[in-house]
């Protein structure tokens, strides 16, 4: 299997956990795709995944599989014990609705934030993502603000539970964690009252899977190009 992502990217990072969780991490071969200089956007990579995000798991007969969600349940169920998406229906039903909501409330509406009201990842992305500067940091300013109200929703979930979706560690709280990532680099901070949210960050931080998921940091040339 490949898999096509960018080392220290928010979504990308939600498959390399998966991947240490699973002990798959040498089952596949990483190929980076340039995020920065937007070799997503263009046709070698679009036929890989049409929609022109990462990651995409490409699968030993050339399936491509798209979407976190897609792409863990398929590695979480490899070997038939899946232990982040679910065992029993209801398990199964109550991760996808958390999972969603991580997605909706938090990681997605850090992105638009960071695509639409930022500088972004510059120059070379802002066409793709950002043509209408002016009008879509509006727009974008108020995914920042429901970005903000996700986090309030997340703390007051953890108040009454361990994890996102209940008991055990799951997608969902992958979810979450990749969107305070991606939060971080957005310039969004947790608000002072998430106490709640702040400490299920720093245990999931120290889990095995989250702290030796492989490829945290985008590499110096990146850094570089971004001004750093
Ligand atoms: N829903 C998608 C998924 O679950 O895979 C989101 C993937 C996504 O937005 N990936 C980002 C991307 O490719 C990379 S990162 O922002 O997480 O680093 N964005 C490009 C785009 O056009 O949205």
């Amino acid at each position: 299997m490949k898999i096509f992502d960018c080392p220290g990217a928010p979504n990308p990072a939600r498959i390399r956990i998966v991947l240490a969780a699973k002990g798959l991490d040498s089952s596949v071969e990483f190929v980076k795709v340039d995020l920065i200089g937007a070799e997503h956007k263009r046709s070698e990579y679009l036929e890989k995944n049409p929609l022109g995000t990462l990651p995409a798991l490409q699968l030993d007969d050339g399936t491509y599989l798209a979407e976190c969600t897609a792409i863990t349940e398929y590695l979480d169920n490899l070997d038939g014990n899946p232990i982040l998406t679910g065992k029993t229906p209801k398990e199964k039903g109550v991760i996808h609705m958390m999972q969603k909501r991580a997605e909706s409330e938090l990681i997605d509406a850090v992105g638009i934030y960071f695509h639409h009201a930022t500088p972004g990842l510059g120059d070379d992305l802002r066409p793709y993502k950002s043509p209408e500067w002016t009008d879509r940091s509006v727009w974008g300013n108020k995914q920042r603000d429901k970005a903000l109200q996700g986090m309030k929703y997340f703390d007051q979930v953890l108040k009454s539970t361990p994890f996102v979706a209940g008991q055990q560690f799951s997608m969902a709280d992958i979810t979450v964690f990749a969107g305070l990532m991606f939060a971080d680099v957005a310039g969004i901070e947790i608000p002072e009252t998430c106490v709640t949210l702040k400490a299920w960050r720093a245990t999931v931080a120290e889990l095995p899977s989250v702290k030796n998921r492989s490829g945290q940091n985008f590499d110096a040339e990146d850094l570089r190009r971004l001004g750093f």
